[in-house]
């Protein structure tokens, strides 16, 4: 009997692959890895998933894709690890945060990428500011300590985060002289949980580099107009 191979389509840059990287590598989940070149996707890469994006997984013979599909996958396969809460309403709170994330922290992040220069960056360090004051608030509305956004457990949450935020540094590091978002400063809680998922190894080895970043987002973006 031949047993089904259980492949993970995957690219270093992408912050959503990353996301199932981390998971996947939380439950000791065993796969091949199967890197796809964005710029020059394979051929029979559509018929693993239509929408040509990554990252997306080969389990028992049938193909899945989205990045928070395959964390809550990861999920079910070894509940034990709890990388989603028991609580519904926690539950739902992990989820809430990702979105947050996203619109509030990251979609700013992209618009200052895509127009990068001088007179944009007060906006967008006020966008961080005014998002980062609320995670305040989300973040000690689950508990009063670190080093994640349940506290002491790991979770969903963290990892729908971390590939962002960790790209996101890149350019703050590397292209920003080191930028610093107050809010961050001002709110402990704030930067233990920033520090607490940029050093959870799960996240640190799935994490290509900073270096690795910038090459390709000059690919993408004119960054050196700053
Ligand atoms: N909603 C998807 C987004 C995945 C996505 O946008 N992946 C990008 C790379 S970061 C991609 O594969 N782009 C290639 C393309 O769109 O052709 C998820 O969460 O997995």
């Amino acid at each position: 009997m031949s047993v089904a191979k259980t492949v993970f389509y995957t690219a270093a840059i992408c912050p959503f692959a990353q996301r199932a990287a981390i998971a996947f590598r939380e439950i000791g989940l065993e796969h091949e890895k199967v890197e796809i070149d964005l710029l020059k996707k394979p051929s029979w890469y559509k018929d693993i998933n239509p929408d040509g994006k990554v990252p997306s997984f080969t389990i028992q013979g049938r193909n899945i894709a989205e990045s928070l599909v395959l964390v809550e996958l990861a999920n079910d396969l070894k509940p034990e690890v709890g990388l989603l809460p028991a609580d519904p309403v926690k539950r739902a709170q992990s989820r809430y945060i990702i979105e947050y994330f996203s619109s509030k922290v990251t979609s700013p992040w992209y618009g200052f990428l895509s127009d990068f220069k001088k007179e944009n960056l007060n906006k967008y360090t006020d966008a961080l500011d005014v998002a980062y004051t609320r995670i305040n608030d989300l973040l000690l509305e689950q508990s009063s300590t670190g080093p994640y956004f349940l506290g002491s457990q790991f979770s969903l949450a963290d990892i729908g985060v971390a590939s962002f935020y960790l790209r996101q540094q890149a350019t703050h590091k590397l292209l920003l002289n080191d930028l610093q978002i107050e809010a961050v400063n001002k709110y402990p809680r704030v930067k233990e949980w920033l520090e607490g998922i940029s050093s959870r190894p799960s996240i640190k080895e799935t994490y290509p580099g900073d270096e690795y970043v910038i090459k390709i987002f000059n690919k993408l973006w004119d960054l050196s107009k700053f």
